[in-house]
């Protein structure tokens, strides 16, 4: 299989054994419920972006930003799993053969590097900050948000080829993870400082989703080897579990996240005198 080169696992796999229609399909429709989740949350953040009073309202063009890119580069990825596996009548499998295009996990990469640091500044557009400074917070998120990324899209061109390479890179990008997930922290933990008890609960619940939701990411970077090196994992099995774990986070990461911005945003409208139902009655 060495003419593979550094291909995904997934196409190792195919290679291998092929892809049962079970867990071709299931792939297939995780990676097409991904992108009609952004296009349907799109019109959630466009409809409710004037419920929030104007200064919070780049919080809601930052999530329309995050969906159109996501909807885009998920779809692109969805089309690549289409193109590359064909089913063969005689083994009943789907399989690689000459002439089909590799898979490739990158566009996922890809559409993060847009989509992590627009993640990231929304929050700042809802909590005020007590004691950093906006730049530099900003900054920090953009400086270990975006190596975070470009150092794990080199590592999972190594996921089967050269595993030393692979852990070597994905424990560089843990590092600036690390990073972020200490002055996202930060930011919770000043932003609730002064907040009415509804609104410290939403931000709490924010933290909690964003927490879980972005350690799913590393999860299915590991995916092919979290049972072993290619131990119990390196098959059809986790190659459907690594998309699901990816969808899953998506929608949490982006989607639920936004959604709970928004509400705070609203709560915090509201507290500000800020009501859009009185106003415009
Ligand atoms: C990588 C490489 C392995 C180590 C770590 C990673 C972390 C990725 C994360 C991605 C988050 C993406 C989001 C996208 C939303 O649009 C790069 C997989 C730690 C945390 C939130």
């Amino acid at each position: 299989m060495d003419q593979l080169g550094n291909a995904n696992f997934e196409n190792y796999v195919a290679l291998r054994d092929g892809i049962s229609e079970m867990a071709y399909q299931m792939v297939a429709h995780c990676l097409t419920l991904g992108y009609a989740v952004m296009l349907a949350a799109l019109f959630y953040f466009v409809v409710t972006t004037r419920y929030s009073a104007p200064r919070f309202r780049i919080s809601s063009v930052l999530s329309g930003v995050v969906m159109v890119s996501a909807f885009l580069l998920l779809y692109v990825q969805s089309q690549n799993w289409n193109n590359t596996f064909n089913f063969d009548l005689e083994s009943g499998k789907y399989v690689l053969a000459t002439g089909d295009d590799l898979f490739n996990n990158g566009y996922r990469y890809l559409n993060w590097l847009i989509d992590v640091p627009m993640l990231l500044f929304q929050i700042l557009f809802v909590v005020s900050l007590t004691k950093s400074s906006f730049s530099s917070i900003r900054n920090q998120f953009w400086f270990s948000g975006v190596l975070m990324i470009l150092t794990g899209y080199v590592g999972q061109y190594y996921e089967v080829t050269n595993l030393t390479a692979f852990f070597v890179w994905g424990a560089i990008s843990t590092v600036f993870f690390l990073h972020v997930l200490w002055v996202m922290n930060r930011v919770i933990k000043e932003g609730k400082e002064g907040l009415s008890e509804p609104a410290r609960a939403v931000l709490n619940r924010i933290w909690i989703v964003f927490l879980v939701s972005w350690f799913l990411y590393p999860g299915a970077y590991l995916m092919p080897h979290l049972l072993g090196i290619e131990g119990g994992f390196f098959n059809e099995t986790g190659i459907v579990a690594r998309q699901m774990t990816y969808t899953v986070a998506d929608i949490v990461s982006k989607v639920i996240y936004g959604i709970l911005l928004t509400q705070l945003a609203q709560i915090m409208s509201r507290e500000e005198g800020y009501d859009y139902a009185t106003l415009h009655r």
